[in-house]
């Protein structure tokens, strides 16, 4: 092993250009040490994180509650599979399918992988209980949508970076725009006896926190209750208060058939996802039917209930709505022509940048890398703005500070 010098940052991003898959194109630093809205890089400087690794560490980096729940039970019992029983999955399914009124929860590891079980759910559903024919069942998605990275998943997307050059994709998906409940109408006049859900963001995150009209979720929820046709909500960013409400259905009291969660569900320390049903949905898969080695297992449990219990305790909703609120203003009263619009709601908020000819989107977020503040653009000139809802609003006030600087390098 080398002698104990402390390694450079370049080294750290050589490492990894020499060795990792280059699937990414981070920004270039590299952090050692995350604590509440803060992560230092390898030199020490510390930086705000306004990603929160993408909605997923929304209880703040390392927080000591969940931390806590896990070195406990890493110590006790990590993994049993599903094969036996353990003390913690009954505990846990418990606990969660009461914190979001459901009957069952299915648990598994990555948001994708809850996508697609959700979907697994939704086609068994419509083939078993609505009678679908096997080869004939649909799901209807939105234009715009991120839902993960799987083969069936990306058949989805209309983003050719996720889907294009996987050779042949998914069948059975119908594709129409968001925001845009007679779209949805339109399809299922033609499609509702064969379609058996409709799966969306309720705020497209990828898309660049593109928030929806007041009142889309209820009326494309009623346009599905009216074709028999199961609602699905992928809350995997939004949820988990992120934006101001426990789920960002919350808002307009949208109670989804299928609620997909993941990411602050374990407030970024292990991946932990869940798909909640009620019986009539969730007993169509049966024992041996679908699964996964780590699924629900006693860490992610442990972990995943004190993550729930952090939402409560600290308020983390109330929270996103009155520091969003302030966020928004202060961005908004920018004067930068770099700035073409500031949207977002709760504590998932994106800036739109007017590029400036040899200034994008993506020089922003380096200039505020230099500043001190951590984000990344979405689709070349969209910066979102997530930091973790733990932030005080004089955290949050000093953070503002200094994007502002950075846009004013620009003027
Ligand atoms: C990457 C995007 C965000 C998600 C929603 C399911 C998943 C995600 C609404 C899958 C994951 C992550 C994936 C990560 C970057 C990030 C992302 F830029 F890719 F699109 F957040 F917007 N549903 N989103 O946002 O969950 O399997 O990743 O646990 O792939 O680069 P996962």
């Amino acid at each position: 092993m080398e002698n104990t010098r402390k390694r450079t940052s370049q080294e750290f991003i050589e490492l990894e250009a020499k060795y990792g898959a280059h699937n990414y194109h981070p920004l270039p630093v590299v952090l050692e040490r995350g604590e509440g809205p803060f992560m230092w890089d390898v030199e020490g400087k510390r930086y705000f994180d306004f990603l929160s690794a993408y909605s997923a560490v929304n209880q703040g980096h390392c927080h000591p509650k969940i931390v806590g729940a896990l070195i406990d039970q890493a110590q006790k019992l990590t993994l049993t599979s599903r094969a036996f029983y353990n003390s913690v999955l009954g505990d846990y399914e418990k606990y969660i399918t009461e914190y979001f009124g459901y009957e069952k929860v299915l648990p598994m590891n990555t948001g994708a992988e809850a996508d697609e079980t959700a979907l697994k759910l939704a086609r068994r559903w419509g083939v078993v209980k609505k009678g679908i024919p096997n080869d004939e069942v649909k799901i209807i998605c939105c234009e715009g949508n991120f839902h993960g990275r799987t083969i069936t998943i990306i058949t989805m997307s209309n983003d050719p970076d996720s889907y294009a050059n996987y050779g042949p994709l998914t069948p059975g998906f119908i594709r129409i725009p968001y925001n845009n409940p007679e779209a949805l109408e339109e399809v299922l006049k033609v499609h509702g006896d064969t379609t058996a859900g409709f799966i969306l963001e309720p705020i497209q995150g990828e898309a660049g926190v593109y928030v929806p009209d007041p009142g889309y979720l209820q009326k494309t929820y009623e346009i599905c209750k009216k074709y028999n046709v199961l609602f699905i909500a992928d809350e995997v960013q939004t949820g988990i208060a992120r934006t101001g409400k426990l789920l960002a259905c919350d808002h307009e009291n949208v109670r989804p058939d299928i609620l997909i969660l993941g990411k602050a569900l374990s407030g970024g320390v292990i991946p932990v996802s869940a798909v909640l049903a009620d019986d009539d949905i969730m007993l169509n898969i049966k024992p041996g039917e679908h699964g996964s080695t780590f699924g629900g297992f006693p860490l992610a449990g442990r972990v995943a209930m004190a993550a729930l219990e952090v939402v409560r305790e600290e308020n983390l909703a109330e929270r996103a709505t009155y520091l969003g609120e302030i966020f928004r203003q202060e961005m908004s009263s920018i004067k930068s022509e770099m700035i073409e619009l500031v949207r977002g709601k709760g504590l998932l908020n994106a800036v739109v940048i007017r590029n400036k000819p040899g200034k994008t989107a993506w020089d922003v977020c380096i200039e505020m890398k230099e500043h001190g503040v951590l984000a990344k653009p979405t689709h070349g000139n969209i910066i979102r703005f997530a930091p973790p809802l733990i932030i005080t609003e004089e955290q949050l006030r000093e953070g503002i500070e200094l994007i502002k600087k950075a846009f004013a390098k620009f003027e």
